[in-house]
Formats: structure tokens, C-alpha cells, sequence
């Protein structure tokens, strides 16, 4: 079992003789940690203060029955979600060192045009991970084939349909993930991620609980994401937990409105936001019904939210560095203080 160390040499270099291993739990700031023999022991971050996503690889000083987590090896890809309005929002982040992504959202009431455009904004990320879109429980409804049909016409990614219970295409999704990659499981409570880690792993190894009849939501069950590495298959599965809600940053809206930025070429000023610009060709086409004023108006808001909301992050981000300058800049002068001769 090599947990995706060989992907992971392909992004970054490892040198030396250091003892390597893979988070593979993180619940409280608890860690696990997964050497490349298969075995799992608990493990402290030397620094106490340090923290670590599940998937990071990690040098590790063995001691008796657990072992100590010396350093982070760089992570080349990243996923995390924005949570929390305005200045409250913050970067949370479920994974890292992932070649996959299944977003997954199921086919009862979480499905909406609105939700995947948004999950696809906010956690797209070409130049890290590929990403796919996952419609689960297939079985739910008679016309799972269509709609799959219908939103790979229109997405830029790979749209899988699947379902845990009759297994209907868990084999097209399993024969996606390449020997040595690692793949991360994402969506809301319920939708059934956990549920498709066990027919992919073609064993239990995640607990899995119904859903809640009244609200049609999960009830949170899968609490802390974890690495799962399957060996029939050389892969490595994350399951997280569910998502409640994701905030939208900057990103590249283009991705996920390939009709807007086609459009777009055609406006007077390359930099056109299509709000109130003059001879605006998206604006237009709305007008002569080329598009969708649904589309228009998602557009329009997931612009507008992800303006406000990376301005607040952008300004959270300096305050930080401010905060770290001063603090260099003081412990700097202190060690410069020299005690005067007697
Ligand atoms: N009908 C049907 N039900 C499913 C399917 N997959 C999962 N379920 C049910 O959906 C419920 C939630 O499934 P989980 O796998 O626990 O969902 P989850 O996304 O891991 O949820 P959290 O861990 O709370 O984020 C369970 O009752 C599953 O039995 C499916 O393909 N079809
Ligand atoms: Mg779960
Ligand atoms: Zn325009």
C-alpha cells in the first residue's frame, strides 16, 4: 500500500530518510496517522499548535505506542469551503493532497441548478484537482439517466449517476480513479457519501444513518473526514463530513458559465461585470432570449456574493500580516535591546 506516495512525488520531492506517513484522521485536533505499511497509530504534533488536514503527508518521529509528527510535507492541492457571512467568513478546509473530486448531491430535493452551480464555483480548482459531480441514489427516480444526460450537456465536468443500492454506476465511478490517486467525497448531510465509499470499498467501512423524513437532510452522521486506502484498486478515498452551507470567493465564474464568457468576448470592455455597462452582449442576449434570465441571475448574484465576500477575506488576510509584521518587528527590537553597562 503506497496511500498515493507515488502521485504525491509526482507534484513535490522528498528527500532523505525520514519516516513518512498520511494523516488519515483528524477529530478535535486528534490525529491518526497511517504508515505505508497499512498500519494506523495515533500521533502529537511536535508543535502543539500545529495543525493538520487529513491527507497531509507528514515526517514522523516513532516513539512507543504513538508517534510524534515532526513536520508537514507541502500540500499540492487543498479542499476547503468558505463558511460564514461577511467578516465572518473563513477558509475551512476537509482535505488535502487529493488528484479528485466528487461533488456529490443527490437526486431528491438538494438537487438544484443554483446549488451545483455554486458548489462548482466555489470548489473547482483545475490547476489542483479534477472535479466531477456525483448525482447519488439513483434509485430514488425513473428519470436519474435523463437528468444526468441533461446537466453533462451543460456542465464542463464529468457528471457520474449513481446508487448505492442497486450498485448502478459505482463501477463507471470506481474505473475513474487511477491507481495511486487520491479522491475526496463532498456534499451536503445525507446525500449518501459515505454510503458510496462502502460499494466502492466493497466493505462497511463508514457508518451511514437515514435521513431525516421530515426535512429530507442527513443528520450529520460521518463527523471528521478519513482516509480510507483501498487496496483492490491501489486508491485512496476521503469521506467528509457534510457540508452546511459553502461560501463563495474569488474564482474564475467563467468555469462554471462557459455560455456567459462566450458571450462575454462580444462586450464592449473586456473587464465588463454585465451589470450596467454599455453594449453589454450578455445583457443582450437576455434581452433577445439567447439566455436564460435564470442563468443570468445566478450569475449576477454568485458575482455579487463572491466580490463581498473575498473583500472580507482579503481584508482578514491583511489585518493578519499587519498583526504578524508588528509582532516581528517588536520581537525583533527586544532582541536588539541590549542591557546598558553598569
Ligand atoms: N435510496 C437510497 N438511499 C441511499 C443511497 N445512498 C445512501 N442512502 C441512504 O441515505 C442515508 C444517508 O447516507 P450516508 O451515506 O450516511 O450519507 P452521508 O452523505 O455520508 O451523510 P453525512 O455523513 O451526514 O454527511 C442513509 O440512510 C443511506 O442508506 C442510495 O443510493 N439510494
Ligand atoms: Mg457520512
Ligand atoms: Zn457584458
Amino acid at each position: 500500500m503506497e496511500l498515493g506516495l507515488n502521485t504525491y512525488q509526482q507534484h513535490e520531492q522528498i528527500d532523505g530518510e525520514k519516516t513518512l506517513g498520511r494523516i488519515s484522521l483528524n477529530s478535535a485536533d486528534m490525529y491518526k496517522v497511517m504508515h505505508l505499511d497499512g498500519r494506523e497509530s495515533n500521533a502529537i504534533p511536535k508543535k502543539r499548535t500545529e495543525q493538520f488536514l487529513v491527507g497531509d503527508w507528514v515526517t514522523l518521529d516513532p516513539q512507543i505506542d504513538f508517534d510524534l509528527i515532526n513536520e508537514r510535507l507541502p500540500r499540492y492541492s487543498t479542499l476547503g469551503r468558505i463558511t460564514g457571512e461577511e467578516y465572518r467568513a473563513e477558509q475551512k478546509c476537509a482535505a488535502s493532497n487529493i488528484d479528485q473530486l466528487f461533488i456529490c448531491i443527490s437526486l431528491n430535493k438538494n438537487l438544484t441548478d443554483s446549488r451545483i452551480n455554486r458548489y462548482l464555483y466555489a470548489l473547482k480548482k483545475d490547476d489542483e484537482y479534477q472535479t466531477s459531480v456525483v448525482l447519488t441514489k439513483s434509485d430514488l427516480t425513473s428519470d436519474s439517466s435523463k437528468i444526468a444526460a441533461q446537466l453533462a450537456a451543460k456542465l464542463q465536468v464529468p457528471v457520474f449517476c449513481t446508487s448505492s443500492v442497486t450498485s448502478d454506476g459505482i463501477e463507471k465511478l470506481r474505473s475513474s480513479i487511477l491507481p495511486g490517486q487520491t479522491v475526496s467525497f463532498y456534499g451536503n448531510s445525507g446525500v449518501g457519501k459515505s454510503s458510496l465509499i462502502n460499494v466502492v470499498a466493497q466493505k462497511e467501512v463508514m457508518a451511514t444513518s437515514d435521513i431525516s423524513a421530515k426535512t429530507d437532510k442527513g443528520r450529520h452522521t460521518t463527523t471528521s473526514s478519513r482516509l480510507i486506502p483501498i487496496e483492490n484498486g491501489d486508491f485512496v478515498l476521503i469521506d467528509t463530513p457534510g457540508v452546511k452551507s459553502i461560501g463563495v470567493g474569488a474564482n474564475d465564474l467563467a468555469q462554471v458559465f462557459p455560455e456567459i464568457a462566450e458571450l462575454a468576448k462580444n462586450c464592449r470592455f473586456n473587464d465588463c461585470r454585465h451589470l450596467d455597462e454599455p453594449d453589454c452582449a450578455v445583457k443582450e442576449a437576455v434581452q433577445n432570449g439567447t439566455l436564460a434570465q435564470k442563468t443570468y441571475d445566478q450569475f449576477l448574484a454568485l458575482q455579487k456574493e463572491s466580490e463581498l465576500t473575498q473583500g472580507y477575506l482579503d481584508k482578514k488576510l491583511a489585518k493578519k500580516l499587519n498583526q504578524k509584521a508588528e509582532f516581528k518587528k517588536q520581537t525583533i527590537n527586544y532582541h536588539r535591546y541590549r542591557k546598558p553597562p553598569m
